[in-house]
């Protein structure tokens, strides 16, 4: 099992891309075990993005993921699903992000990019464990899709 944290960022929110943003790792037939809208405060940006602590956009980063609500959620599947859920995201500037992919369809702007996702497997435990108690996670619902997702 391999799991992603996404972070609909408030740019996605404020534009109302929450639902087309979700849909689309739905109908790719990715499964979600844990999906809210939250405020993000100071303290959790900064733990979530420590890998970026002191660089430039470093302080434009956290004012934006705090500036308003975001979605939180983490998608579930079998090894590769990081990969596959980095691909649907798209490059990280949005401008040069290919069409087809979330950043590619519906941004300009690296920094209104839309929305997180981890980067490897282990981005994706660190990062869940800091997003999500343990009881807000569901593990088992929707099995009979397992043999061919
Ligand atoms: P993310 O962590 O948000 O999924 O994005 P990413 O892996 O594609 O990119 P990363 O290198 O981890 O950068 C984290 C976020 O920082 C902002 N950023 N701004 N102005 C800049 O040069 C710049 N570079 C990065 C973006 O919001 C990026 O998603
Ligand atoms: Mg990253």
């Amino acid at each position: 099992m391999e799991r992603a944290l996404l972070i609909l960022k408030p740019d996605a929110v404020q534009r109302g891309l929450i639902g087309a943003i979700i849909s689309r790792f739905e109908q790719r037939g990715l499964k979600f075990q844990g999906l809210k809208l939250m405020q993000v405060d100071e303290a959790l940006a900064r733990r979530h993005y420590a890998e970026h602590e002191g660089k430039s956009f470093f302080n434009g980063l956290v004012s934006y993921i705090t500036s308003a609500p975001v979605v939180v959620a983490v998608v579930a599947g079998k090894p590769g699903t990081v990969e596959l859920v980095r691909a649907m995201v798209g490059a990280t500037n949005p401008a040069k992000a290919a069409p087809g992919t979330i950043r590619g369809d519906f941004g300009v702007d690296i920094g209104r990019n839309l929305i997180h996702a981890s980067d490897s497997p282990e981005s994706g435990e660190r990062e869940t464990a800091i997003f999500f108690q343990p009881h807000e996670l569901i593990g088992e619902w929707n099995r009979s899709l397992d043999g061919w997702i």
